[in-house]
């Protein structure tokens, strides 16, 4: 039985790619943080409880930021395959805390090196990097492939870019079986409900049920080449059964902007919108209901508004990829279209607000927590 210890199990992308592993016989192991509240619901379906049998999935506590702890983990499990999934991946926050997202995305990819060596599991253990479309970040070639050079926007980015080629150096150095898997935007319904895909089905589907008035988006004329969350991970497990490690390009090859999302969404819930004004005079008013399918809203209501504090110190603000070196190599065909991800996102979180909707409407006063 193959062993995958996968950081952040608990995100979106190390729910699915746990679920994956774990259908295909593995034994998964998984890096949770200490948090003051529990941080594991996206996993929670995956638990099996210890005291009934051996569970194929096991929790380990620990931190990018802490050497010794990487060490005892890979020391104790000697895993086949390391998947490096955590990160600060707030591209926004990463201009608030580019000092902490430097060390947990820049150099904590250099202590989980560093550590498959220290431990001479650098023959043994496979090795994948999280890396980013946002490497690209200003416009070098359209679309962007796996020789477009790297221009980062953010701390983030920056810090991405570092482990990136901490990646490359590790496998050129001593052989080890290290790739980086470039994955542009992928989304689901687990996504973060910070990033702006998630913020706007919630939003809006809270909006349908009454439960908020307006939703507030910065760059609404961004362009992005959106996939979803469970076939990117296919990838990053295909990316280590090669005979040769190499870094690809994961991406759909189309790009829309973020008002299309909005639309999309909104024409899921009955809402058709019309958009008026520029820039930070930028509304979205509602120009047509379908029958009575959201009571409480009317015709020329404004439901999306601008707000500047969105905006970002630096944009990236077009990104395409091209994933013809996966499709030739990897097979790569995504089996979700953007629209098919979108109506599930909308229909997973009208789920969410009709029961929060119930729940008020019975008298019980839970407040939406409503954190952009
Ligand atoms: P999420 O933000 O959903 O998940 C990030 C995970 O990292 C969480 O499990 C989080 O734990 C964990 N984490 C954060 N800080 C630390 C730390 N100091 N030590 C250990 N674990 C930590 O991200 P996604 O699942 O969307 O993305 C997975 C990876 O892929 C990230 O590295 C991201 O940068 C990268 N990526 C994502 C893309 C996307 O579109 N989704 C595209 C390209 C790259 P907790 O739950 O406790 O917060
Ligand atoms: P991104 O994703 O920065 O591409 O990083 P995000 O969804 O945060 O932003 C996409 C684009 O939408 C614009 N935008 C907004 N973004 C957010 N979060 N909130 C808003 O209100 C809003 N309004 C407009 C942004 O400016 C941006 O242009 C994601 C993360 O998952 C990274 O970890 C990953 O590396 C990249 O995708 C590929």
């Amino acid at each position: 039985m193959k062993k995958a210890l996968i950081t952040g199990i608990t995100g979106q992308d190390g729910s699915y790619l746990a679920e994956f592993l774990l259908q295909k016989g593995y034994e998964v192991h998984g890096i949770k943080r200490r948090a003051s509240s529990l941080n594991t619901q996206r996993i929670d379906h995956l638990y099996q409880d210890p005291h009934e049998q051996n569970p194929k999935l096991k929790l380990h506590y620990g931190d990018l930021t802490d050497s010794s702890n990487l060490t005892r983990i890979l020391q104790e499990i000697q895993p086949d395959e390391v998947y490096n999934l955590g990160a600060q991946s707030h591209v926004a926050v990463s201009f608030d805390s580019p000092e902490y997202t430097a060390d947990v995305d820049g150099m904590g990819t250099l202590r989980l090196l560093e550590a498959i060596r220290f431990l001479g599991l650098e023959k043994k253990t496979r090795f994948y990097q999280a890396s980013t479309s946002e490497l690209y970040g200003l416009v070098q070639e359209m679309p962007q492939r796996e020789t477009t050079p790297f221009y980062p926007r953010s701390p983030y980015a920056v810090a991405k870019l570092y482990a990136y080629w901490i990646t490359v150096n590790y496998r050129e150095s001593y052989g080890m079986y290290a790739c980086n898997g470039i994955l542009f935007n992928h989304e689901s319904p687990r996504r973060g409900e910070t990033f702006v895909t998630r913020k706007i089905t919630r939003g809006l589907t809270n909006i349908a049920q009454g439960l908020e008035k307006c939703l507030y988006l910065g760059n609404m004329d961004s362009l992005r080449d959106w996939g979803h969350a469970k076939d990117y991970v296919q990838m990053q497990w295909l990316m280590l059964q090669q005979e040769q490690p190499e870094d690809f390009v994961i991406a759909t090859g189309k790009q829309y902007s973020v008002r299309q999302f909005v639309t999309w969404s909104a024409l899921e819930l009955g809402i058709e919108l019309e958009f008026k004004g520029k820039g930070v005079e930028e509304v979205a008013i509602v120009k047509n209901i379908a029958g009575d399918s959201v009571p409480g809203l009317y015709i020329g209501d404004v439901i999306v508004k601008v707000d500047p504090r969105y905006f970002r110190p630096a944009e990236v603000e077009t990104l395409l990829g091209d994933p013809s070196h996966a499709k030739d190599k990897l097979g790569w065909v995504p089996s979700t279209t953007v629209q098919e991800m979108c109506a599930e996102m909308v229909s997973e979180d009208l789920k969410a607000a009709k029961q929060h909707a119930f729940m008020k409407a019975n008298g019980f006063d839970v407040p939406i927590a409503i954190e952009s």
